[in-house]
């Protein structure tokens, strides 16, 4: 018996949809879209073996089930009942159960070489332009400079309430709120809020008050460390997502190939304020990040931060990438 036709176009409908999914993946870079489907735009070495791995992984995993979908349509309409009333009294057959053990086992040798290879490339280490200590705090992140004079950067998230409190009267801000709390206040405070991210060029819950930067096209080595209990530092386009344990320092390294600004979140749950831990890296030139250096220094943050703005100008804020481009390449 021949499989129907419209199996026929339920299978292949799959395979498209699938192919169409991790090709035309709508992925942001250096933050998250929504309706997103792939991983966030690569821009370092690391993170694009991360997509090509991914990309492998996924060929293989599609192929496997599409496979085993075949093989089950094949038993459901030629060997049930009707179709195949005296079953076969078959019970071994050598070649076949070769073939069972040896094809998987050729399937995890394909994944290991990439997956050890890929695993070696984020230990490797090549030779830093940049060391950079960042320290997990509840909850905020803190960045250190050793190499440049170990001047620190205080990264603390921005409210909703940061917002309306820069662009209301104080009067204002206390008439509005003032009878609110709880739920309520958070509620009204994140829906009058709404419209001044935008305007600002800030994202809720990844935005910070002070950015840190790295110049780009530089090999940087992040130390990692925490103060109280275990956080993780992560960005998804620099493919480096490192644990911050307490007394005692971790270590993750990126090339970033790319200018612009780049996000991540503290990734392991460390408590309450878990989801107030964002990190923003902007990656700039190498005279913005000198003048921001000069700036960080002399603690003079307004100025830090309209340096990195106008160096990350044309790209923020960060585009959504309709294509590959900025995926593989
Ligand atoms: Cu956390």
């Amino acid at each position: 018996m021949a499989i129907p036709g419209w199996t026929c176009r339920l299978v292949f409908g799959l395979i498209a949809a699938v192919l169409l999914t991790s090709s035309v993946a709508l992925a942001g870079v250096g933050q998250p879209t929504p309706g997103e489907m792939g991983l966030q735009g690569a821009v370092t070495p690391v993170a694009e073996a991360i997509h090509q791995f991914y990309d492998l992984v996924n060929v293989i995993i599609v192929a496997i089930a599409v496979f085993v979908g075949i093989l089950m349509l094949i038993v459901i309409f030629r060997f049930n009942e009707r179709a195949n009333p005296t079953p076969s009294r078959l019970t071994h057959h050598t070649m076949l159960e070769v073939a069972w053990t040896v094809i998987p086992i050729v399937i995890l040798v394909v994944i290991a070489i990439p997956s050890f290879k890929l695993l070696y490339m984020q230990y490797s280490f090549p030779k830093p332009d940049l060391t950079i200590k960042a320290t997990g705090n509840a909850w905020f992140w803190e960045h250190e400079y050793p190499d440049l004079g170990g001047f620190r950067v205080t990264s603390n998230i921005v409210r909703d309430e940061d917002l309306l409190k820069a662009e209301l009267a104080p009067e204002e801000f206390k008439r509005r709120y003032g009878g609110l709390e709880g739920l309520p206040l958070i509620n009204q405070m994140q829906q009058d809020a709404a419209p001044l991210w935008a305007k600002k060029g800030m994202i809720r819950q990844l935005s910070v008050d002070n950015d840190i930067a790295v110049p780009v096209n530089k090999t940087v080595h992040l130390l990692v460390t925490s103060n109280d209990v275990i956080h993780s530092w992560t960005i998804p386009s620099f493919g480096s997502k490192t644990q911050a344990v307490p007394g005692r320092v971790t270590a993750t390294w990126f090339k970033p190939t790319v200018i612009g600004e780049y996000h991540g979140q503290c990734s392991v749950l460390c408590g309450k304020e878990h989801a107030s831990m964002p990190i923003t890296v902007r990656v700039v030139s190498e005279q913005a990040f000198n003048d921001w250096v000069g700036a960080a220094k002399a603690k003079d943050w307004s100025r830090a931060r309209a340096i990195l703005q106008a160096a990350t100008a044309e790209t923020a804020p960060v585009k959504v990438a309709g294509t590959l481009a900025g995926l593989n390449n």
